[in-house]
């Protein structure tokens, strides 16, 4: 028994640690795999030996039993809730007040993220987590303890050393990563469940599941920004070196947190995290300023229900409701149909918008919009808008039927399919489809393929519909006369003959230049040019593998199925596209015919991972790139051989780190392992 209480006591202290390494370090010392290894084992020998469980013991975060319904707690400080400004001259006015009243110029904020999920509580009674409610009223909350225990960033136990403080309420907000979201949204696609509809929904829906085990399946994360009542603690004089305290004790706080000064200051964080929201791990929907110092606070005080000595600042709304006034779909590059709105136009995320798309047929029949209902659209930074639900299908008339994907194309009339198993419907009607054509023409011409600059979607769509090219070969043929005709004819389909044009006078700078510019595109590399010819699943990293991989087109056309599938991150599917594509004659032909037109590419020695610069040596990517993002430089370390890695470790042979590294980075120097910088790695790719 003693040999078993032993082992229960290092497994109870291995997996705590990990779950500090995990969530508190981001810098995990084991596999997912050991992990569930561990745990497994944890909870055998509990199973087995009862009287060694206790409340806090890691086994307990997978969930309990169904508890039927949730108890009311009653908050021992009020949850306050936050005043909004929605422009700068409301925050403005906040910090004039501020100043005013406390006499300071230029007072010190600490300045957060608003993280957007759902508000809570967390007691630890000497030092031991006891209870975990959510806001509620702000009085009264819902007891969700056994729910929170699951959430592994949560500490059980408080990192306070002997003299925990007797009571300590933390307060913060539980959310679900964007990663996290998408990959339950994918799993639960693939399995017919029911996707969760956003992050922040994700989140609210998990934590308050009457069965915490469903709870415990969910991935959510918590982020400490305040605390609630304290007793036998000395606090620290400001609220930011409480945040610090509060990462001491062992809680997540955002790295994003900060300080500023003055009004400037509190706009320029408002300004920096807006450009870096798009890129951030969570939703947020704003950011919040609070009144560093603690005296400072006390003398603001309180208007109803929040304080005065805090305020959010919130982005533009995402999200806004419209109508639905007709959908259609549209085709791409590879025949893809997909579904899209046309709606009564509609200020969101700071700009008006009167299409949103449907993704697919799957996302129609689920949503179950039709024409005439009022919909709920989302729009996050550059991310194309999309219907998120329908709000109110009372206007639909009492025979109104679900949308159906048309069965041809709408541009070229060829059946359109579906694949079992398939998710996307396609019109089959290949290069023979115009809208395809288009599409393959826009994306030949794109700037990270072939840099034909000014030859965007409206000149490549002209281009097709008056025949004046078939392939994107067709391209090299034109002259300044040809752009002149297209020109003219759509003038004249648009109604839209300029006067001058009319008088007489042409302008013809501009097919001048984009002559110029198909012109400088014929000499090219071959990883641009194989990701310029569109094969399905050939993005530009899988481009520039294959380049490396066989030095030559020829060589890559002659690849059989297992030559291609020796070319690292090339599976079975991807070998099949590439196959294919190279099957088909239209696509020799038109190989054929940019080498005849002169467009020449960049051929090589085939370069092979294994014997790259950097087979056999483990490298880790962390911070920010400003040059190119971390996946696209793990791609790159990858095509010379190197394996990339999240976490770093005794095998780490080389760690780069970009701006705002952090634990991997100091782990890194700790071991004594090569760190190269940005320019460094740079400068090491460019010699390649
Ligand atoms: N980052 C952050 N979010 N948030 C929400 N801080 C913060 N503070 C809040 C709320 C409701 O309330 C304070 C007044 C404690």
């Amino acid at each position: 028994m003693a040999d078993t209480a032993r082992r229960h006591a290092e497994l109870v202290a291995r997996i705590r640690d990990a779950n500090h390494r995990y969530y508190q370090l981001d810098a995990p010392d084991i596999t997912d795999a050991e992990y569930d290894l561990l745990l497994r084992e944890l909870e055998a020998l509990e199973t087995a030996h009862p009287q060694l469980v206790q409340a806090n013991s890691p086994s307990q975060r997978v969930g309990d039993a169904p508890s039927g319904k949730f108890a009311q707690v009653r908050h021992a400080l009020p949850m306050l809730s936050l005043a909004n400004a929605f422009s700068d001259t409301e925050v403005a006015e906040f910090v004039e007040r501020i100043e005013r009243e406390t006499g300071d110029d230029l007072p010190a904020f600490s300045v957060e993220p608003k993280l957007d999920g759902l508000a809570i509580s967390l007691r630890y009674e000497h030092g031991m987590f006891v209870r975990g409610a959510t806001r509620g009223d702000g009085s009264t909350g819902e007891d969700v303890t056994a729910n929170l225990r699951t959430v592994k960033s949560i500490p059980m136990q408080l990192a306070t050393g002997l003299f925990p403080p007797e009571v300590l309420e933390v307060r913060g907000e539980i959310i679900m990563p964007r990663a996290d979201f998408e990959a339950y949204n994918a799993r639960a696609r693939a399995e017919g469940r029911k996707p969760l509809a956003n992050p922040r929904n994700g989140a609210a829906g998990s934590l308050r599941q009457l069965d915490a085990a469903v709870t415990a399946q969910r991935p959510l994360t918590f982020y400490a920004y305040a605390l609630g009542e304290v007793q036998g603690a000395d606090l620290p004089a400001t609220h930011s070196q409480t945040l610090q305290w509060l990462r001491q004790l062992g809680f997540p706080v955002s790295p994003e947190v900060g300080t500023a000064a003055g009004l400037t200051g509190l706009l320029a964080y408002y300004k920096s995290i807006g450009e870096r929201r798009d890129g951030l791990p969570y939703d947020i929907d704003g950011v919040v300023y609070k009144l560093d110092r603690f005296d400072r606070q006390q003398e603001m005080g309180f208007v109803s229900r929040a304080p005065r000595w805090a305020i959010a600042h919130k982005f533009p709304a995402e999200e806004a409701r419209t109508t639905v006034e007709a959908i259609e779909v549209n085709v791409g590059r590879t025949g893809a149909v997909t579904p899209w709105v046309q709606m009564t136009p509609v200020q969101v995320g700071g700009v008006t918008v009167s299409r949103a798309t449907l993704h697919n047929a799957d996302q129609i029949a689920r949503l179950d919009v039709r024409v005439g209902d009022s919909v709920i659209i989302r729009r996050a930074g550059d991310v194309i808008p999309e219907v998120v639900r329908v709000v109110e299908s009372a206007r639909r008339p009492p025979d109104s039927v679900p949308w159906q994907m048309p069965a041809h194309c709408p541009d070229c009339g060829s059946a359109i399919e579906r694949e079992a198993g398939e998710v996307v419907a396609r019109c089959t009607g290949g290069l023979f489809c115009p809208a395809q054509r288009v599409q393959a023409v826009v994306h030949f011409a794109s700037r990270r393929a072939m840099d034909i600059e000014g030859l965007g979607e409206r000149f490549a769509q002209d281009l097709v519909t008056f025949g004046l090219i078939q392939t994107v070969a067709d391209l090299y043929r034109l002259q300044v006369a040809d752009f002149l005709e297209m020109k003219r004819r759509a003038d004249a389909r648009d109604d839209s003959t300029p006067a001058t044009v009319k008088a007489g006078k042409i302008a013809d700078k501009w097919a001048q230049n984009l002559v110029a510019a198909i012109e400088a595109s014929r000499n090219t590399t071959l990883e641009r040019l194989l990701f310029a010819l569109g094969i399905s699943d050939v993005g530009e990293s899988t481009a520039k593998t294959l380049a490396r991989h066989f030095g030559s087109l020829d060589a890559l056309m002659a690849a059989d199925e297992a030559a291609l599938q020796q070319v690292p991150d090339i599976g079975p599917v991807v070998a099949a596209h590439i196959l294919h594509f190279f099957a088909q004659s239209h696509n020799r032909e038109v190989i054929a015919e940019l080498r005849a037109h002169g467009v020449r590419w960049t051929e090589g020695a085939p370069q092979r991972a294994s014997d790259g610069p950097l087979s056999g040596k483990t490298v880790v990517l962390t911070g920010a790139l400003e040059s190119m993002s971390r996946d696209e430089a793990g791609a790159k370390l990858e095509a010379l051989g190197a394996r990339v890695s999240g976490s770093v470790s005794k095998k780490t042979a080389l760690l780069i780190a970009g701006q705002a590294a952090g634990s991997k980075l100091a782990k890194a120097q700790d071991l004594g392992l090569e760190v190269w910088d940005e320019a460094q790695l740079l400068a090491f790719l460019a010699a390649q």
